[in-house]
This record gives structure tokens, C-alpha cells and sequence, in this order.
């Protein structure tokens, strides 16, 4: 007690009874302390619920040094150790990752609206003129707008009928450029990707761009939009320090700006070019970029739509919807180059539905029962978005007992789920039979399949993305049958995380036609 008294001394004691009052004070603050004290401990171990397990954070870098860039593998191994529902430390921030369907569901569809929110990377920032596009805007009356905005004017089932020649004519003009090199091995994704960009861009702006320039802007967007994709899955400094974002340490943000910036090019000479033809009164396209620039000028100030909205719309079209199609092609020629029997059932329903006297249509899809299970087992196995679009919660809430606290980044590991022995028979197995019975759909409302999502952040693209990859691949096995260059055993089907999952090593195949009329290829 004495040495603590000697905080009263600037007091000076006079007398004894000052003494006595300064020993009761004393105590006093000594019994104040201690409640506060036990207060606070009690808080703390009632943070109830508390935060989900995980691995042991070190100080100020959290897990991050042991981070894998595989990230849907290394969360998955994770999950074995520490359950459903695990939390990383990363630097400033907490990653919550959550692999079962149960937990999903909570997070998906019990708390969507709170869970419907982004917390944009600098990487998903750069490109998309400050994350005022779909993917990245947090959920509310400016996100709703330019989800409705697509859906209803480009991505629904009316707009995408009604722009079929343009989809038809893309495919027919690869079907023919891939003859012409028949018996020589054909870079499947590169040629599915440069069909999907033209088609997509077709239906964005018409055919403002054409011949030359459109081949040598279709491959250059392939480079741009494969770089992008993968800088967007890299984990980032900036990301979990953002008081660091501003020295950019990894330079990120300066290689995104540079991808970015050649893509924001194109865009300004095709709306430039746009402008001018309506000035000039050259025929009208009623394409999407018509109907975009009209809604800029209707534009009210309330849930503005500015020509920097319009711009992050063609970025969310342009890269969410093509690498993504493009490599659920690529995956599902790869899975049946290793399964031949299951490339010969595909063609042999070809060849009832069609014929082989005729070409694909898309009339036609409806009635391919097999090959529909073909892309749904290739969405099982290789689901393009494996962790889906990390979510982040606008409040502190509870999911499976924990508490997630407000502001963390949320990954729903859709692969693991696909995975997972309890629900799905020998799950490594490439088998589209599972889906013959019509049992699973991805319309989000199972969650032991969501390839596109679930709730409110579904995918806005699913109708377009079925229709192309079932178009796309009915096309590629009517015209022709497949086999691999001399000395190719097996194709690798290892996998390569970067936002989007990609195959490690690109498939070459070798193209044979097999229909017997040349004019078919034409
Ligand atoms: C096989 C092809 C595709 C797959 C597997 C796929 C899957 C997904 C997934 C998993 C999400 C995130 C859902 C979430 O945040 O929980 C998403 C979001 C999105 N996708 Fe797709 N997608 C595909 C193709 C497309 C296409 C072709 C387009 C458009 C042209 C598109 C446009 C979008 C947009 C705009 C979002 C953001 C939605 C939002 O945040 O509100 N996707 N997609
Ligand atoms: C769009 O078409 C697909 C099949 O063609 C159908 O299953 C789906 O219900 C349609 N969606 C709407 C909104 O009409
Ligand atoms: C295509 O492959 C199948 C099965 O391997 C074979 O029976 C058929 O003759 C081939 N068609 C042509 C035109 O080579
Ligand atoms: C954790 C990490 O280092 N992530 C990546 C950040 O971005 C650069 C590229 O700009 C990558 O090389 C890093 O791997």
C-alpha cells in the first residue's frame, strides 16, 4: 500500500486525518480497478459467440507467410483440420472460409442481404473505374440498376434469342477456320476464347470493329484479360494493409493500371466511333451499347448513370464473361480427350438430334440431355469461380455458431463442396451420368451444386454462359472428331488458381472432320 500511496504526492499530508482519507481514496481506486479489470475479462470471454478456429496467427503479418497460392486446395486442406468454418489472419484483415453446404446456405441465402456486400481489391478497383460496376458495388439501389441493366437488356433469355445470328456466326466462322487446319493441332482455349470475345463484343457493340483489326484486338485481349484474371486471385499486400495500399509495394496496382488502361482504349475508340456514326446518322445498331449511351443521356441524378458506369458495365462483360466460358469449353474437351467414351456418347446424340446432314442450331440444345450433364459435371469438378466472389458482411453476425465479424472477406469454397465423399460418389471421377437424372440444377437453390452462386450475388451471366459453352461444344464434336498429338498419352488436368480456374498445362488437339458434306464446314 505504501507505494501505491505515493501517487498522492502531490498531496501533501498535513495531518492524520488527511492520512486517513488518502488511504481510503486509495483503496477505493485499488477496488474500482479490480472490478474494472474483471468487467473487461468477462466482455471478452463472453465476446460471445466467439471467433471461428484457425490456425495460429503471428504478430502483425497473421497466417499470411503461409498462404498458398493455390488458395481452393490449401483452403480445403485447411477445412480438414479446422472444420466448416475456419478464420485466417490476414495482416489487417480476417478471411473466413467456409466449405460446407449448411454454412453456405447461411451465408448464401438466411443472411444474404447482409452477406450480399464486396470488399473490392485495389486489383478489382483499378479495373473497373473505382468498383462501380456489378461485381464489385456493394448491395443497394446503384448495384441494382446496372444488375437490372444487363439482365434485362443483354444477359436474359429475350436479348440473348434475339442476337442469335451474331453467336451463330462467330462459331461458324471458327467451325471454319478450324477445318482449314484440320489434321494440325488446335489450341482449344485460345481459339474458344477469341470465339467468345467476338461473340460477346459482337453483341456489345455490334460490328463497329471488323476483319484485321478485330483478329489482332481479339488476341491482345485475350493477354490482357488472362493477366487480369490471374492478378485479381493473387493475394496482395495492399489487400490486408490497407494503410500500405498507397506505396503499392508489389506494384499492383501499377501492372493492373497498365492492363486496364489498354482496355479503357478500346472502349473510348469503339464509343467514339459510336458517337460518330449517330452524328453522321449512319444507320442505327440497336445493340447494347445504343441502349447504354441512351440510358446515360436519360440519366437521373438520384442512381446516377454516368459514362464511367457505362464503361465498368462493358469491363464486367467483357472479363467475367470470357475467360470464365472460355475455360469450362477448354475443361470439358479436355475431361472427354481423356474419356473417349464419353466424347463418343456426346457425338452419338449429335448425330440423332442433329444429324449429319445438317449443322448445330441452338433450337437444338434443349433436346441434348447428355451433353447438358457433360457441362454440369465439368462445373462440378472445375468450377471457374472455385471460391466463388468473396462476399463481405455490412454487420458483425453469427454463422455456424461464430461470429464473423463485420468488414471480413468471406470465400464459400464451392470446390471442396463439389468434392466432398459424403455427397457426391467417387467425386474425383469425371462422370456426367450423376446428372442425368435431373436431380441437380444450378439455379442456387441446392447447395451441394452452386457453380454460379447462390441468393441475391448470383451469377448474372448463367443463361448467356449455358447457352455459349452447350453451343460451343455441340459445334466443336458435330464437325469433328478429336485426338491428341503424336506422343501425348493422357492430357494433364491439373488445375491453376487464379480467380478463375484455369488448366495448368493449355490443351492441343488435333481436329478430323467428320461430317461427309464439305459445304457443312463453309
Ligand atoms: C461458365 C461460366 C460462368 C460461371 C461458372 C460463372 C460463375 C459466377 C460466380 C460463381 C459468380 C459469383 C457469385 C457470388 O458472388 O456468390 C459470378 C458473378 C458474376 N458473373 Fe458469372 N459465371 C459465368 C459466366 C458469366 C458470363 C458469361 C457473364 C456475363 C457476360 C457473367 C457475369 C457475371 C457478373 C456480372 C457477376 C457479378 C454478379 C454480382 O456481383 O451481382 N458470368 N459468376
Ligand atoms: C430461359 O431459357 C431457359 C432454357 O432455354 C429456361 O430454362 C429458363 O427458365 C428461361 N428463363 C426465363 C427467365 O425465361
Ligand atoms: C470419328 O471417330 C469415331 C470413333 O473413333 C469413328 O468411328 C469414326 O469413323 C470417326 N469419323 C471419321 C470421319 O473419321
Ligand atoms: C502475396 C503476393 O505476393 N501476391 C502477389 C501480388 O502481386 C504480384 C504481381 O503484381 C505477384 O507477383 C505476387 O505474387
Amino acid at each position: 500500500m505504501s507505494s501505491l500511496s505515493n501517487i498522492w504526492w502531490w498531496w501533501e499530508a498535513s495531518n492524520q486525518k488527511d492520512q486517513f482519507t488518502r488511504s481510503l481514496l486509495t483503496l477505493t481506486l485499488v477496488v474500482l480497478v479490480i472490478f474494472w479489470y474483471a468487467w473487461l475479462l468477462r466482455k471478452s470471454r463472453n465476446q460471445n459467440p466467439p471467433l471461428p478456429p484457425g490456425p495460429r496467427p503471428l504478430p502483425l503479418v497473421g497466417n499470411l507467410p503461409f498462404l498458398d497460392p493455390e488458395l481452393h486446395t490449401y483452403f480445403a486442406k485447411l477445412a480438414r483440420t479446422y472444420g466448416p468454418i475456419f478464420k485466417l489472419q490476414l495482416g489487417n484483415k480476417v478471411g473466413v472460409i467456409v466449405s460446407s453446404p449448411s454454412l453456405a446456405k447461411e451465408v448464401l441465402k438466411d443472411k444474404d442481404t447482409t452477406f450480399a456486400n464486396r470488399d473490392p481489391p485495389i486489383a478489382g478497383r483499378v479495373t473497373t473505374y473505382g468498383g462501380i460496376d456489378i461485381v464489385w458495388s456493394p448491395y443497394g439501389p446503384q448495384w441494382r440498376l446496372l444488375r437490372k441493366v444487363c439482365v434485362r437488356e443483354m444477359l436474359g433469355n429475350a436479348s440473348l434469342e434475339a442476337v442469335y445470328s451474331h453467336r451463330r456466326h462467330e462459331v461458324r466462322r471458327t467451325i471454319s477456320y478450324i477445318y482449314s487446319n484440320s489434321g494440325s493441332p488446335v489450341n482449344v482455349g485460345e481459339q474458344t476464347f477469341l470465339t467468345v470475345l467476338n461473340l460477346i463484343t459482337n453483341m456489345l457493340w455490334g460490328g463497329t470493329i471488323k476483319g484485321e483489326k478485330q483478329h489482332s484486338l481479339g488476341v491482345e485481349f485475350r493477354q490482357v484479360v488472362g493477366e487480369m484474371t490471374e492478378l485479381l486471385g493473387k493475394p496482395n499486400v495492399s489487400d490486408f494493409y490497407p494503410s500500405l495500399a498507397r506505396f503499392d509495394l508489389q506494384g499492383v496496382e501499377r501492372d493492373m493500371k497498365a492492363l486496364f488502361l489498354r482496355l479503357d482504349q478500346i472502349f473510348d475508340s469503339v464509343i467514339d466511333h459510336r458517337l460518330k456514326m449517330d452524328e453522321q446518322g449512319i444507320k442505327e445498331c440497336h445493340d447494347f451499347l445504343h441502349f447504354l449511351l441512351k440510358l446515360k443521356d436519360e440519366s437521373d441524378s438520384q442512381t446516377p448513370f454516368t459514362m464511367l458506369h457505362l464503361k465498368a458495365l462493358l469491363m464486367d462483360m467483357v472479363v467475367g464473361g470470357t475467360d470464365t466460358t472460355t475455360n469450362t469449353v477448354e475443361w470439358a474437351m479436355a475431361e472427354m480427350m481423356n474419356k473417349q467414351e464419353t466424347m463418343r456418347k456426346v457425338q452419338e446424340e449429335l448425330d440423332r438430334v442433329v444429324g449429319g446432314e445438317s449443322i448445330v442450331e441452338e433450337s437444338h440444345l434443349p433436346k441434348l440431355h447428355y451433353l447438358a450433364a457433360v457441362m454440369k459435371e465439368v462445373l462440378r469438378l472445375h468450377p471457374v469461380l472455385p471460391l466463388l466472389v468473396p462476399h463481405c458482411p455490412s454487420s458483425s453476425c453469427t454463422v455456424g455458431g461464430y461470429t464473423v465479424p463485420k468488414g471480413a472477406r468471406v470465400f464459400v469454397n464451392v470446390w471442396t463442396i463439389h468434392r466432398d465423399p459424403s455427397i457426391w460418389e467417387s467425386p474425383s471421377t469425371f462422370e456426367p451420368e450423376r446428372f442425368l437424372n435431373d436431380r441437380w440444377d444450378y439455379s442456387g437453390n441446392d447447395f451441394n451444386y452452386f457453380p454460379f452462386g447462390s441468393g441475391r450475388r448470383i451469377c448474372a451471366g448463367t443463361a448467356m454462359a449455358e447457352r455459349t459453352v452447350m453451343y460451343a461444344l455441340a459445334s466443336l464434336l458435330h464437325s469433328f472428331n478429336w485426338s491428341l498429338p503424336e506422343g501425348a498419352a493422357e492430357v494433364d488436368l491439373s488445375e491453376k488458381f487464379g480467380i478463375v480456374l484455369k488448366a495448368a498445362t493449355p490443351l492441343l488437339a488435333i481436329p478430323t472432320s467428320r461430317l461427309p458434306d464439305k459445304a457443312l464446314y463453309l
